[in-house]
């Protein structure tokens, strides 16, 4: 199926398993940007906050739009919170403040897989249900994950990608966001050991962290290009770290000698597409995440799951989605965007 083209207001059910679905995006009216949220109607405590990585990430722009349509069709009141840099404990505060509002459920996207654990403990033990969505934490410290694709499949679409793009061998170097990252190094991990099994001509000489930050990042891959001047490509698994090393690359000597892959939104790659600094990356649809993840948390505070293998939910205009092993929730697979189709997308 296809994506409808550049729709922002209803969904778009396209049809090839691969294919992402286009999410709704209502008119909510519900507050955002941290205000303080308040319970939403009937006896369930439907005040649904969102957290994510950091605020500013045109990514998590998205998943939190989607996420604000779901907690409007649920009749509850979303707030989106989160710090503006992304750092293990940078998130343990607003925890403890929707903790103290006492919100129906945090929806979060983890920086670290274990130092948010206790604040999210407290939480729960206080009536909180803790959706992770995007980046896990450890499965001890939530209800239910909310995957936006399986592990292998996000490593092996990049390893795809890069090795069609050196022609199969040579040196590349990883672009990652932050050091402590739960997805990204999980990704990277299935991504070395694939490289190894399938591609044993194409060697990773080093691994940098931009922080997800657009600097940083751009920084890390100016310093990474001139420490290995036989660098053939570089994968960068984080959205911000892929539009900052493309627009590094986009001015350089680089462009068009050194490939450049990973997970991007069209939006902000779109000019590197058109320029041919990028052929194709990856990614799936923030805005269908968020949304699954709101429905997800609506489900678990109803008392509808509980995060055992085998509850099912219903999801909006998603439609119904199972609990699978480790009280994971998974939204679909990876998409991959090129010259060809980018224009069908507007996230
Ligand atoms: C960045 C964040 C996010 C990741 C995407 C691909 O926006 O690191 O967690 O899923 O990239």
């Amino acid at each position: 199926m296809k994506f409808a083209r550049k729709r922002v207001g209803a969904f778009a059910a396209v049809a090839v398993a691969a294919a992402l679905v286009m999410t709704g995006c209502a008119d909510t009216g519900a507050s955002g940007g941290g205000a303080a949220p308040e319970e939403g109607g009937g006896d369930a405590n439907l005040a649904i906050t969102f957290l994510p990585k950091s605020i500013g990430n045109p990514y998590f722009d998205t998943s939190s739009k989607g996420g604000q349509a779901a907690v409007a069709e649920i009749g509850g009141t979303f707030a989106e919170v989160g710090p503006a840099e992304s750092g293990p404990e940078a998130q343990v505060s607003y925890i403890n403040t929707a903790t103290q509002q006492g919100v129906g459920a945090l929806v979060v996207s983890a920086n670290d897989p274990k130092a948010i654990c206790d604040a999210l403990d407290e939480a729960r033990a206080a009536g909180v249900k803790v959706v992770t969505f995007d980046s896990d934490t450890n499965p001890e410290c939530r209800d239910l994950f909310v995957n936006q694709a399986t592990a292998d499949g996000i490593a092996k679409v990049q390893v795809d990608l890069i090795a069609e793009q050196i022609g199969g061998a040579g040196e590349i170097a990883i672009v990652s966001s932050t050091a402590n990252a739960t997805n990204q190094n999980v990704w990277i991990e299935k991504m070395e050991a694939l490289l190894a099994s399938d591609h044993p001509d194409i060697k990773i000489v080093e691994i940098v962290y931009g922080d997800d930050d657009e600097q940083i990042s751009f920084d890390k891959t100016a310093a990474v290009l001139q420490s290995h001047p036989n660098l053939k490509g570089i994968i960068s698994p984080t959205t911000i770290g892929i539009s900052a090393a493309a627009r590094y690359l986009s001015t350089s000597d680089y462009k068009g000698k050194v490939a450049l892959t990973g997970l991007g939104t069209p939006n902000q790659m779109r000019e590197y597409i058109a320029d041919g600094t990028v052929t194709a990356f990856a990614l799936w649809n923030p805005e269908d995440l968020g949304y699954l993840s709101a429905f997800a948390a609506d489900a678990l505070i109803q008392g509808d799951i509980t995060g055992a293998e085998g509850d099912t939910f219903e999801a909006g205009n998603l439609g119904k989605f199972t609990v699978g092993a480790d009280a994971t929730v998974l939204l679909g697979a990876p998409y991959v965007f090129d010259k060809e189709n980018i224009g069908d997308f507007d996230f």
